[in-house]
């Protein structure tokens, strides 16, 4: 130790130590290990491809000949490439949609992959792709239709064993699977076999959801179950890409179900009292059809607005599950594939440098020396500001070490203590007055505030109430 070193350590002995170097307890609910690895992960892509990409519909009847379906240049290396360049970490692809058809070669029904001219019939297009995200270091998910109008059976008791027998093929041979997707579109008219007939189930007890979710469980324990109400994420209530702005991942699903009244606006805000932890999924597609029509090739959302569903569903707290759906080709197309690049390059540009790294961050006030402001600034997510348990309010005032232009604020709560903050404010010092530049209420996982470009050379944020003490893990400036 230098002669330096050593007056500053015994000087280090005769600053006070921590008043309460003890955690806040958790304010349940709290996430668990897989919905926080939902939560890191921000992005990912949705796939809708199959039948449908070759009748140019949206939903199939059931009674499509395998035959149609015959992509001419198909490439799940080209998808996986595109989605990772594009910075999305996971992909969910619809292995059946509503009319049935499987994209892999299922021992269970003749209406696959395994009857169309793609390779022949030796084709799997579930494996090609779950490989090729493997390749390219993304996560697997699958969409799997309960609603089946091709199946004889639906309806009936048989078809839930058909249903479970499907999900043991898709669990047992193309794992890992992060997230299983259940679409709400349930019952109606459709092929069924032959019988061409309307066939409506009781949603709530027509699928035996909860014993089917253990099953699917004991094969996957890390599974995300995605649906209106979760169990592991659930619905926004819209397919704009818009979470709510107010945005509580605490949900009681008990109390919902579909059909009711007003539930986009429950679904989209989530519940401030709810009893778990089910925080909301923004899916939305990237064309207005979920599937690909070659007339819609000059209606891809542009970088702009993909910049834009970025802030109004990961800015607010949310993952979005972006739809980019193959060609005929079985190719992502130019158009999508310009779009999505520019997106990137917008997302890399807006936060290239964040202002807040390392930044003094002066606390009104802070648990313990281990919880003061600079926690918030420090870049680690394990780390963060947090009040004594009484205080429910408080400050951060960070100094960028000189005048610098202000257009985003990025707040993180440390969600694995629970969700707390109720509202807050942004402020930037502009000669020495403080000047409101954004508030909001929850934060929870993310919240990204933007605001007209102000220069300041420092930024005060103030969580103006919540449900407990603060806990703030990151705070980012740009
Ligand atoms: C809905 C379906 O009916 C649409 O076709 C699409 O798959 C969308 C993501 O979910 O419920």
């Amino acid at each position: 130790m230098t002669a330096l070193g050593f007056i500053l350590f015994c000087a280090s002995l005769l600053i006070p130590q921590s008043k309460n170097s003890v955690p806040p307890p958790p304010l349940y609910p709290v996430p668990s290990e897989s919905q926080l690895a939902w939560h890191e992960m921000e992005q990912n892509a949705f796939v809708h491809f199959t039948m449908n990409t070759f009748t140019g519909r949206e939903w199939g009847e059931g009674d499509e000949s395998p035959a149609l379906f015959n992509p001419t240049a198909f490439d799940a290396g080209q998808w996986a490439r595109v989605f990772h360049e594009a910075g999305f970490k996971g992909v969910i692809l619809t292995c059946k949609h509503h009319d049935g058809f499987c994209l892999w070669p299922s021992a269970y029904n003749e209406h696959s992959v395994k009857n169309s001219p793609y390779k022949n019939g030796r084709g799997d297009i579930v494996r090609e792709v779950a490989e090729a995200c493997k390749r390219y270091g993304l996560k697997f998910g699958v969409y799997v239709s309960p609603w089946d109008r091709n199946h004889a059976e639906y309806g009936r008791a048989a078809y839930i064993d058909y249903y479970r027998n499907q999900l043991r093929e898709l669990f047992a041979d193309y794992g890992p699977v992060f997230e299983m997707w259940f679409d709400g579109a349930n019952g109606g008219s459709g092929y069924y076999g032959g019988a061409r007939a309307t066939r409506r189930v009781p949603i709530q007890t027509y699928y035996e959801w909860p014993a089917t979710l253990e099953l699917v469980q004991s094969w996957n324990p890390n599974i995300i179950f995605f649906s209106d109400g979760g169990p592991g994420v659930r619905w926004c209530g819209n397919e704009r890409g818009l979470a709510g702005e107010t945005n509580w991942c605490t949900f009681s699903n008990d109390t919902i179900y579909a059909g009711k009244a007003g539930i986009e606006e429950v679904l989209n805000r989530g519940m401030e009292d709810g009893n778990k932890w089910i925080p909301a999924e923004v899916d939305v597609s990237i064309r207005p059809g979920w599937f690909y029509h070659s007339e819609e090739d000059s209606l891809v959302k542009s970088s702009q607005q993909l910049f834009e569903l970025y802030l109004s569903s990961v800015g607010r707290g949310s993952t979005l599950l972006l739809n980019v759906p193959p060609d005929r080709r079985g190719l992502i197309h130019e158009n999508d594939i310009a779009s999505l690049k520019g997106w990137k390059h917008m997302l890399d540009w807006e936060f290239r440098t964040n202002l807040a790294l390392h930044a003094q961050a002066e606390a009104s006030s802070f648990r313990g020396e281990s919880y003061a402001g600079p926690m918030a600034t420090d870049g680690k997510k394990e780390t963060y500001w947090a009040t004594d348990d009484s205080v429910k309010s408080g400050h951060l005032v960070i100094d960028l070490g000189k005048q610098r232009t202000v257009k985003y604020v990025v707040l993180q709560e440390y969600v694995r203590l629970g969700q707390r903050v109720r509202s807050f404010t942004i402020e930037a010092q502009r000669n020495g007055a403080w000047e409101r530049v954004a508030v909001g209420t929850t934060v929870g996982y993310k919240r990204i505030l933007r605001f007209d470009p102000v220069v300041t050379g420092r930024i005060r944020v103030t969580i103006v109430d919540a449900k407990a003490c603060p806990v703030i893990s990151n705070v980012e400036v740009y």
